[in-house]
C-alpha cells in the first residue's frame, strides 16, 4: 500500500511512518518542519519520501495525495494555549489544512483518511469516562477545531464516499514527545526534570486525573483505523480507559527511577480540566483496538528512551 502521514516528522507522526514502513508499505511524509523535527526520522528517512511542505498548501498536498492508498492525517498545531493566543493561525491550519487533505485525498481517489482529533471536543462536560455518544462541547479553538475537522471527514464520507474515521486522542506520551515547549505533555516535562535531578511542578494539587496513553497504543490504533471495516465515517476514543493522577505519576516514576522524586506546588492552570478518561468499549469493539502498553511499562521504556539520547 501507499501511504501519506501528513505531520509525519512530529511524534505520533513518525512512530505511525514507521509502523507502515514495518509492515512494507511505501511511505510519503509531508510535514512544515514547525513542530516536528528531521531527527524524528532519522532511523527510517533514507527509506521515504519526505516533501517539506504545508497543509495549507493545497497544490501540494494533491501532489503528495496521488496514488496513495490511506492518508494518516496527523499535523496540526497541537496546544490548546497556543490556539487561544493564536486562533487565526490555528484555525488555518486545523481547519483549512484538514479540509485541503480531505478534498486532495478525495480528488486522489485515496480509500480512506484517518484523521488524528482529540479529547479536547469533550471541554467541560464532567461526565466520566467520556464516550462518543456524548455532546462535545470544546471550550477552546483548538477543541472546536478538532471537531470541525472531525465533522468535516464525517461529511466527506457521506457526500463523496471518501472511508473517514477520527481518532479522539487522550494524553499521548512516549519517545519523541518534545520537552522543550510551554505547551508539552506533562510526561516529558517531568521525565527531563527527573533526569536532570530537579524538582517537578505540580500545577494544583495533583489530584486531577489524565488517560495517559503511550503512543505504541495510538499506533496500533492508527493501523487497524485504516481497515477496519464498520469504521468508516466513525469517531473513537483512543486512550487506555484508565486514569492516573498526577500524584501517583510522579510516584511511579520515582519508583522506576530508584529514586525520591518530589514535586512542588502551584497554582492550577487556569482552564486546566480536573478530570478526564476515556471509555474505549467503541474501539475495542469496532476497530479489535487493544491497547498493551500500560502507564508504567510506557514510562519504563519512554526514561530508557530519554536516558540513551543523554548518553548519545
Ligand atoms: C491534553 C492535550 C491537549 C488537548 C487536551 C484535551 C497534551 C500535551 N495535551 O491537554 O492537546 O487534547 O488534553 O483535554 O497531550 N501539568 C503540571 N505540570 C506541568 C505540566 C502540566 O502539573 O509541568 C498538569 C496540567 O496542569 C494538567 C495535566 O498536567 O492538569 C496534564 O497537562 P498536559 O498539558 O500534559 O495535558 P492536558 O490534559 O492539559
Amino acid at each position: 500500500m501507499k501511504i501519506l502521514v501528513t505531520g509525519g516528522a512530529g511524534f505520533i507522526g513518525s512512530h505511525i511512518a514507521e509502523a507502515c514502513l514495518r509492515r512494507g508499505d511505501e511511505v510519503i511524509i509531508i510535514d512544515n518542519l514547525t513542530s516536528g523535527h528531521r531527527r524524528n526520522m532519522a532511523s527510517f528517512i533514507r527509506d521515504i519520501q519526505f516533501v517539506e511542505g504545508d497543509v495549507r498548501d493545497r497544490k501540494l498536498l494533491g501532489i503528495c495525495a496521488s496514488g496513495c492508498d490511506i492518508v494518516y492525517h496527523q499535523a496540526a498545531i497541537v496546544s490548546v494555549p497556543y490556539s487561544i493566543e493564536h486562533p487565526r493561525e490555528t484555525h488555518d491550519v486545523n481547519i483549512v489544512g484538514t479540509f485541503n487533505v480531505l478534498e486532495a485525498a478525495r480528488d486522489a481517489k485515496a480509500r480512506r483518511v484517518v484523521f488524528a482529533c482529540s479529547a479536547a471536543v469533550y471541554g467541560e462536560d464532567p461526565e466520566l469516562p467520556k464516550h462518543e455518544g456524548m455532546s462535545a462541547l470544546p471550550i477552546s479553538p483548538y477543541g472546536l477545531e478538532k471537531l470541525t475537522g472531525e465533522h468535516y471527514a464525517k461529511i466527506f464520507h457521506a457526500l463523496y464516499g471518501l472511508e473517514t474515521v477520527s481518532l479522539r486522542y487522550f494524553n499521548v506520551f512516549g519517545p519523541r514527545q518534545d520537552p522543550k515547549s510551554p505547551y508539552s505533555g506533562v510526561i516529558s516535562i517531568f521525565v527531563d526534570r527527573l533526569l536532570d535531578g530537579e524538582m517537578p511542578t505540580i500545577f494544583g494539587d495533583g489530584e486531577q486525573c489524565r488517560d495517559f496513553v503511550f503512543v505504541e497504543n495510538v499506533v496500533q490504533a492508527n493501523l487497524l483505523a485504516g481497515s477496519a471495516p464498520k469504521a468508516a465515517g466513525r469517531s473513537y476514543n483512543i486512550g487506555l480507559g484508565e486514569r492516573t493522577t498526577l500524584n501517583q505519576l510522579v510516584e511511579m516514576m520515582g519508583r522506576l527511577e530508584g529514586r525520591p522524586f518530589a514535586a512542588r506546588y502551584e497554582a492550577a492552570r487556569p482552564g486546566d480540566i480536573r478530570a478526564s478518561f476515556a471509555d474505549i468499549s467503541r474501539a475495542r469493539k469496532e476497530l479489535d483496538y487493544g491497547p498493551s502498553v500500560s502507564v508504567e511499562e510506557g514510562l519504563r521504556r519512554l526514561l530508557a528512551y530519554a536516558r540513551s539520547l543523554r548518553g548519545a
